[in-house]
């Protein structure tokens, strides 16, 4: 089970960044709370909701280029009705909560300008600045390692498309937690005038459960410390194995016949396929691990949902392990019929 360290991560960086939070949030005139679409659930942090609960909120599930299809779909729709009290189905009226503005986005890095532009569009009309000279002031937070710096290069990418400096990042981003230690501001557009705020990583002091501890290893919301590697490449696998996976990739992956229950038969074939075989040491063991790790994480092994998906049936699940679904399943961006990028607007 997760280490109790896991609970109780919350290091120094993160307490003052939440407090600097606090002081900054007032200025600000749009939140941006990113997750992660592999497990948009439990990578939601309360602390952060409680920052600002009658700011109009951006939503955006990113990363959902790693998560399966079919179980993001219904998590979105869930999300839409639990966050705004909407009902979901094409054609019912919303039952938005007064002065409530959410928008929910899905996104992933390869069209992050897109995605950019479209916060940018949503921002012009519903997050007006207190004062128009001064600009609009965004502020992004998030769970650790979810993308938060990423999401910031590509709105900064949106508002410079063109310039010849769109590319430039910015904000430091990095494959794991806790590369983003102290709250910066940017400016990720002049017409109009806005700026963003990207902030540290914030962790919930203390978790409620080991199995949300371990999903959130799992996706690298935590430094690797704080579980030992051979149990959370077992707990991977034990994924890999189970319908969270939905698709069977690590065999192909790791070439194998048939799926394995044993963690060692997969360092065994990553030894294999990187030519290292017979230096049984710990050391090597840590290196066949911490790729294995990786490469889930990268996707390399295929798209998984982590949090519960009820509503999913057998035959369902059954057609995303054959891949017979993709993602042309989830609403798109009408004009540009690019995945992955879908609003409210177009799933009511
Ligand atoms: N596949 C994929 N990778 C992504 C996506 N967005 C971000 N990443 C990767 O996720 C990692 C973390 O991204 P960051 O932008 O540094 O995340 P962060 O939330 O700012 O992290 P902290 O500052 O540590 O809290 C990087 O390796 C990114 O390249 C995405 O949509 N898809
Ligand atoms: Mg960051």
């Amino acid at each position: 089970m997760a280490g109790k360290s896991i609970v109780h991560w919350f290091p120094g960086h993160m307490a003052g960044g939440l407090r600097r939070m606090k002081e900054v949030i007032r200025t600000c005139d749009l939140v941006v709370e990113v997750r992660d679409a592999r497990a948009p659930l439990s990578t939601a942090n309360p602390l952060l909701k409680e920052l600002a609960p009658t700011k109009p909120r951006l939503l955006l599930l990113n990363k959902a280029d790693l998560a399966a299809t079919r179980p993001l779909h219904h998590a979105y729709k869930a999300i839409l009705r639990d966050e705004l009290g909407m009902a979901a189905g094409p054609g019912q009226t919303p039952a938005q909560r007064p002065g409530e503005k959410l928008f929910v986005l899905t996104t992933n890095a390869r069209n992050a300008r897109l995605t950019g532009k479209k916060i940018l569009d949503w921002a012009k009309v519903h997050a007006a600045p207190k004062f128009v000279t001064g600009g609009t002031m965004i502020m992004v937070c998030g769970m650790p390692n979810v993308g938060k710096s990423t999401i910031l290069n590509a709105l900064r990418g949106a508002a410079h498309a063109g310039s010849g400096t769109w590319n430039k990042q910015v904000a430091a981003i990095g494959d794991s937690a806790g590369v983003t230690r102290r709250a910066q501001l940017f400016c990720v557009g002049t017409n109009p005038l806005m700026y963003m705020v990207d902030t540290p990583g914030i962790f919930v002091p203390r978790i409620e459960d080991d199995a949300t501890g371990i999903k959130l290893a799992m996706l690298g919301c935590v430094p690797e410390h704080t579980m030992h590697h051979v149990q959370l490449s077992q707990e991977i696998l034990s994924v890999l194995n189970s319908k969270l996976a939905w698709q069977m990739r690590y065999m192909d992956f790791l070439r194998l016949k048939q799926p394995v229950e044993s963690v060692e038969e997969v360092f065994h074939r990553v030894e294999r396929q990187a030519g290292a075989m017979g230096k049984h040491n710990e050391e090597q063991q840590r290196m066949c691990s911490r790729y294995f790790i990786r490469c889930f994480r990268e996707g390399k092994l295929g798209r998984v949902y982590l949090d519960p998906s009820p509503s999913i049936s057998e035959r369902e699940q059954r057609m995303d392990r054959e891949g017979a679904s993709d993602d042309s399943m989830l609403p798109r961006a009408s004009s540009t019929r690019r995945a992955e990028v879908f609003n409210l607007d177009e799933i009511m």
